[in-house]
């Protein structure tokens, strides 16, 4: 078998959609490490062939620099990383590598590919495309590119055969998440990953478990199974990640503390070791408890973030989000009782809502007094229950995320859901929200109180900063 030589490359993305975030921030905030395509690159050493990782976003390279520092190594084909809100960034770095060397594969996976894998193959300059989880599927195409003509028939693969699309359709998610290689974080310029929201720099990302079993309208998470790595696993991931000298950890898992003992297992692990370091996680409050948040916060974690929504029990009902506001409230009590740091999520304009429930939602925000909170204007993700109602009620009018797909453009603007309110009335509502929970006094008396050096204060300025103009994800 031929060993294929492949770039993996998270595109430069000075495009992204919907970016409210201003120039001086946006340099400022800090870069993740691409977990994807870190698997990815486990998985394709493992199999034997010879993966490249570039992060051009981390480097701030033009998609003209990219295609260059790529096109040095003279890899068989190129493996291009995006959502649907940078695909017109990989898609414009696939046509500069065309442009220097036409025969050269261009590959793109991620959440746009998943949902879109058609449409994604037939923007020129992409050969394939891959759904879902990438690390058995690349495997795969990797050891048939030179088989059968170039011609690769796999589940999960969509090729563009010069003009004809040969769709795959996919097997489904992994089964066993344990049998994974950890991420490469060795291949990448790992000390350089940071976030202004971080205690210690440099930082680290990782994905303890894969989908959210739950069903929220908004949400599109790719495949609902819920699969998590065993506490053994994330052990010793987290034992790599001590050893690489980085302290701090970002467990970007939809709902981190869906399994308690697994929690509880992780945690005690941690306290054993004496690792010192520190984390934060995502979760729902209606998946924690009181036992489990104080062995966290023994364990180093310092920061929760929950998605709330919204401070009416009709909306969090209608958006299928199924929380309680009383488990809110305790939830929150119990942060501050621990001296946890909380971040609440929010959304304004969800399906149904009215302007007595925003102010609900105001209410409920004085009420637990988070210490961060960020509020969204609800916005219709592509391959959602939300957006699906949409075009069938004819809130949105047509299938524009289907349209920008087709042809991505640079000024495109993602669709607000506008059922009861007007596009700027729900940015309106959302920029006055944002002044009144970082201008009050009870949040700024808040931060001179844990400010304990001048470094710290610079610190805790950006965090605000970043929660200010961090976007919903
Ligand atoms: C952490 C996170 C963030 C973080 C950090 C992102 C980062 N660089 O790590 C932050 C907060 C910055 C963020 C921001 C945003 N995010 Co976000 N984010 C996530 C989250 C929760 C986890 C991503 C992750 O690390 N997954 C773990 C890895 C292992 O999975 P993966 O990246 O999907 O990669 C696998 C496959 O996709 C595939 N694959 C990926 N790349 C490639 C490339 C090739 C060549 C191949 C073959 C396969 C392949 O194989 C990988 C391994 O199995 C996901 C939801 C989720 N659960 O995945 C949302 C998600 C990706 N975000 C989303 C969105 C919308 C955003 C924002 C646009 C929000 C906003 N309005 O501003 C921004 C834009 C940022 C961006 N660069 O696109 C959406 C994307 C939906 C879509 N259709 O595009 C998701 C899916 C959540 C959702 N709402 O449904 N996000
Ligand atoms: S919003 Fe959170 S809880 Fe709801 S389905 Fe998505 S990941 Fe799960």
């Amino acid at each position: 078998m031929k060993k294929v030589k492949i770039a993996l490359v998270n595109p430069y993305l000075g495009n992204i959609l919907l970016s409210t975030v201003p120039d001086f921030l946006e340099t400022n905030r800090g870069h993740f490490p691409p977990l994807g395509l870190l698997y990815l690159y486990s998985a394709i050493k493992r199999s034997g062939h010879e993966p490249f990782f570039f992060d051009a976003d981390l480097e701030g390279w033009t998609h003209q620099e990219t295609a260059r520092h790529i096109l040095k190594e003279n890899p068989h084909i190129v493996g291009l990383t995006a959502t649907t809100f940078t695909i017109f960034d990989a898609w414009a770095l696939a046509k500069e590598i065309k442009k220097i060397s036409p025969l050269t594969k261009v590959l793109i996976g991620g959440p746009h590919a998943t949902i879109y894998p058609k449409e994604t193959v037939m923007l020129d300059g992409v050969d394939f495309a891959i759904e879902g989880e990438g690390e058995k599927v690349i495997v795969d195409l990797l050891n048939n590119l030179f088989n059968n003509n170039g011609i690769v028939s796999i589940p999960g693969i969509t090729q563009n055969i010069g003009g004809k699309i040969n769709h795959m359709e996919s097997e489904g998610l992994l089964s066993s998440l344990d049998d994974l290689t950890f991420p490469a974080r060795y291949a990448s310029d790992y000390k350089r990953y940071s976030s202004i929201l971080a205690k210690r720099n440099p930082i680290t990302v990782m994905m303890t478990s894969r989908g959210c079993p739950f069903n929220c309208v908004f949400c599109n998470r790719m495949g609902r199974k819920y699969r998590y790595h065993s506490a053994e696993y994330v052990l010793s991931e987290i034992s790599e990640i001590v050893n690489l000298g980085i302290k701090e950890i970002f467990i970007h898992d939809d709902t981190f503390t869906l399994n308690k003992k697994r929690v509880v297992d992780i945690c005690k692990g941690i306290i054993e070791k004496g690792w010192d370091i520190t984390w934060e996680a995502r979760t729902r409050v209606d998946c924690v408890d009181y036992e489990m948040m104080t062995l966290m916060k023994q364990a180093g974690c310092h920061r929760l973030s929950f998605g709330v929504e919204s401070g009416s029990s009709r909306v969090l009902k209608s958006i299928r989000k199924e929380i309680d506001l009383e488990r809110v409230k305790e939830v929150f009590n119990i942060c501050r009782k621990l001296k946890i740091i909380s971040l609440a999520d929010f959304m304004v304009g969800n399906l149904n809502e009215t302007y007595d429930d925003i102010k609900k939602t105001f209410r409920l925000v004085k009420e637990i007094k988070p210490d961060y909170v960020q509020y969204s204007v609800c916005s219709p993700y592509p391959n959602t229950p939300l957006y699906e109602l949409g075009l069938r009620t004819g809130v949105i009018k047509e299938d524009i995320w289907l349209q920008y797909a087709k042809e991505p453009v640079r000024d495109f603007k993602a669709p607000v859901w506008t059922q009861n309110f007007t596009e700027t009335e729900l940015f309106d509502i959302v920029k006055k929200a944002y002044k009144q929970f970082y201008l009050s006094s009870d949040f700024i008396f808040k931060q001179i109180k844990r400010i304990k050096s001048l470094k710290q204060l610079k610190m805790q300025a950006k965090a605000a900063f970043g929660m200010f103009f961090q976007n919903k994800c």
